[in-house]
Order: structure tokens, then sequence, then C-alpha cells
């Protein structure tokens, strides 16, 4: 979502001073041990610190316990040592006040306005909590608490030690602060409608771009550029199948997206198209910028899947990733969720064939195509010539959920 925010800000207001646009926000993530000990953490917490993403606040529940039993049975790395090392801002909130049992509110006040003030990379807050505070049974596995019920004769019944202990307001109580929350939102809210309505104001272009992309309509006529190709018997210029699509991609600006480490392979890169990368990280192969449009996922099947759903959840911008059919695998969890959120995202998976080359039985698609076509709401379309390509895409773009492009014709060693 951080990293569909700055291609939004870019696509509408690229030369607003920092924090001065309707479209710059920070993007709040809670995360506990069970996020913390997935592999796919690693993955997106690395790209967030080399994307510097400082729109990016990431809370970290720390309360040392998941559902076997306190975490000590199965993690004991530095979290934040591991945040640091990947160039993350870093910071540790301990929730607890010295009596144990108040919220310490203004210490994480305080570490949400550093971590907004530290604009270079993402936040990481780590933040010490007591599971169940402040319930009798705070701090122990719900297992043993809903073990302790029934042998009290309680059944699933809410417990009564849940009941607030102090600190937290009881419902009337609470009634007065809710309100003024409430009240604090809808001032924030008219605020913004304000800057937004200056922006459109001063903004005619941007702003039909930003009102297209909203209800995910197409640029007028844009099927006209769509390139055609000679009909012979197998429509199969030189490149194989995978080049064409970006033919087509360039003729919506929302469309955007690239590769995990296969670019080459996956034919991913709109020609003439800057990458999306901080300017201290571009290679002379990759020119780019903060706002471009090319995606450098690094060898991150897992990271690019859960990338694309939120890019899609976080705007009206379109991405596609692109790795070999084999390696969606590595993707199935995030492709399974883009199924059922009915998220506009495409998948570019090419070699699509036994006949790989050199690389052998682990590149080898054997039953992905059908197990993949198993997925509930998810579109596999294999077009089997060049033309048949440009009607893929064609029909990716005009209709608005997950969908893959295998690619068939790939020549043995290729
Ligand atoms: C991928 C996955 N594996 C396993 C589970 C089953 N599961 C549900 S909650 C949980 C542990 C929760 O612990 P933690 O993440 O620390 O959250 P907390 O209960 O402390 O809030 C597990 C293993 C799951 N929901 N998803
Ligand atoms: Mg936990």
């Amino acid at each position: 979502m951080a990293m569909g925010a700055r291609r939004e800000r870019g696509l509408f207001d690229p030369d607003a001073k920092a924090g001065t646009s309707p479209f710059d926000h920070f993007v709040y993530c809670f995360m506990s041990d069970g996020d913390i000990e997935e592999g796919i953490s690693h993955e997106v917490s690395s790209l967030a610190a080399h994307q510097e993403l400082g729109n990016l606040i990431v809370l970290y529940d720390d309360n040392q316990i998941s559902i076997e039993d306190n975490t000590n049975i199965a993690k004991s790395e530095d979290v934040a040592a591991r945040y640091e090392a990947y160039g993350w801002h870093v910071q540790k909130v301990d929730w607890r006040t010295a009596d144990g049992y108040h919220e310490d509110v203004p210490a994480l006040y305080q570490a949400i306005l550093n971590a907004k003030e530290h604009t270079e990379a993402p936040s990481f807050i780590k933040l010490k909590t007591i599971i169940g505070w402040p319930a009798r049974t705070e701090g122990h596995r719900r297992g043993a608490r809903r073990g302790a019920r029934r042998a009290r004769g309680e059944g699933d019944q809410e417990d009564p030690a849940l009941r607030p202990r102090g600190g937290l307001p009881g419902r009337r109580r609470g009634a007065q602060p809710r309100r003024e929350v409430a009240e604090r939102g809808k001032q924030v809210h008219a605020e913004w409608e304000g800057a937004f309505a200056e922006w459109a104001k001063a903004n005619p272009e941007p702003r039909a771009l930003f009102e297209r992309m909203a209800v995910h309509r197409l640029p007028d006529g844009w099927t006209e550029a769509l390139p055609a190709f000679p009909r012979t018997p197998r429509a199969s210029p030189p490149q194989g199948l995978r080049h064409h699509p970006l033919r087509v991609g360039l003729c919506a600006a929302e469309l955007w997206g690239g590769s995990a480490d296969l670019a080459e392979s996956n034919l991913t890169t709109m020609e003439g198209e800057p990458s999306f990368i901080p300017v201290n990280h571009q290679t002379p192969m990759w020119p780019g910028n903060p706002y471009g449009r090319t995606l450098h996922f690094g060898i991150r099947e897992h990271g690019m899947g859960a990338i694309l759903n939120g890019i899609a959840l976080s705007g009206g911008t379109r991405p596609y990733g692109g790795t070999f059919l084999q390696f969606s695998d590595y993707m199935r969890p995030s492709v399974r969720l883009a199924s059922m959120m009915e998220l506009p995202v495409t998948y570019v998976w090419t070699h699509d064939s036994i006949g790989l080359g050199e690389d052998g039985p682990t590149h080898q698609p054997i039953e992905h195509l059908w197990s993949l076509r198993n997925i509930p709401q998810f579109e596999l379309v294999r077009p089997g010539d060049a033309n048949e390509t440009v009607v893929a895409w064609r029909t990716i773009l005009e209709r608005a959920g997950p969908q893959a492009v295998p690619d068939p014709a790939e020549p043995a060693g290729a």
C-alpha cells in the first residue's frame, strides 16, 4: 500500500512539497509475533527499507505469546536489531508503566510522532504489551484461559475477568471521548476535502486521470492502439508472445509492474519507462526515480504477490508481476487472497512448458496449470499465439479481477 500510495502521488501531484499534497498519507500496519515469524515478513520488510518507504509505520505487538505458548519455544532473535539491519527507523516502547498496569499512551503517541517525522525510511515501533490486559488471566495463552473457564464451569461465556480493571473507560464514561474522536475525524476529513478540491481545480489533467481510475474506466479509444499481427498458421513473431502485452500496457497509464528478477525472461518491462526506485539505487541499466513505473521485486515471489495486492487495495492503479509459472507456488497464498478480494492484479507467468532447456525438473510446471485453475474467482488465460495474447490482455484490462497470462510458446533453452 505504501508503494502504491507513492506511485499515485507521482501520477497526480508529483511536484507538491513533501507533506503538502492531499495524496500524502501514512500507511499503518500492525504486526504480531506470527507476522514476524512468517518468512514473507523478511521479503517485504527488506524491500520496504530498500524502497525508503517513509510513509510506512509498523507497530509490532510484542506480547511474546502465540498459540502454543510463550514465543521462547520457537523464536529468539533480536527483532529490533533485525529491522535496524534492514535499514528501518526503529523505536522501542514499553506499553506497561512502572506499576505494570497502565498503558503508556503518551510514550506510544510520541513514538508515532517521531515515526512521522522520520521520512527517509519506514518506521518500526516495537511495542511491549501483555495479551489480555487487564483481565485476571492476562499474559496467558488462550487455550489455558479457555480451559480454566471450563474448569470453573463457565463454558465459553464472556469471562468476567475481562471487564476493565482500570484505564479503559466503561460504556458510559467512554461516550464523551468517542464523540470527541468522531468530531476530530470530521474536522480532519473536511480539511482534506478542501485541499483535494483545491488540487482538483489547479490540476485538470491529473484530475481527469484520477476520476477515470477511481471507477476503473480505461482511456477513450484505447483499443485503437492495440497491435495486430498477420494471420499465419501460428502468429508467433520472434521473442514469443510475451513481448506484446507491454505495447498493450502502454495504452493505459494505470498499468505498471515488473518481475521477481526475471525481467529479461518475462519481458515485463515497458520500453522507455523509468524504474520505481530511490534515485541512489538506480543503475545504468535501470534509470529511475521514486515515482517510476517499472518495479523490481528482487527474488521475492511471495512478497511480490502481497505487494501487488497492497497496490491494488491502495488505489486505482493496475499492478502486474512476472516470474516463471513454476514459481507461482511461492506466491500462491497471495494469489488466493487476491482472488478472495477480487483484486485487479495480473500475473505474467512465463515459461509454461516442460521444454525448459537446462533448468530441469525444478523449473518444470507439471501440476501448476490445473491447480491454479482450481482457485475460486481466479481467471487463468492461456493464449496460443500473439493475437490471442493481445485479446487476453484487452479482456483482462476491461475486467477487474485477479488474472494470469501464462506463455505457452516457450522454445526449449530460452
Ligand atoms: C498462516 C497461519 N498459520 C497458522 C495460523 C493459526 N494461528 C492463528 S493465531 C496464531 C498465533 C497468534 O499469535 P500472534 O501472532 O503472536 O498473535 P497474538 O495472539 O499474540 O495476538 C496461529 C498460529 C494462522 N491463522 N495462519
Ligand atoms: Mg503474540
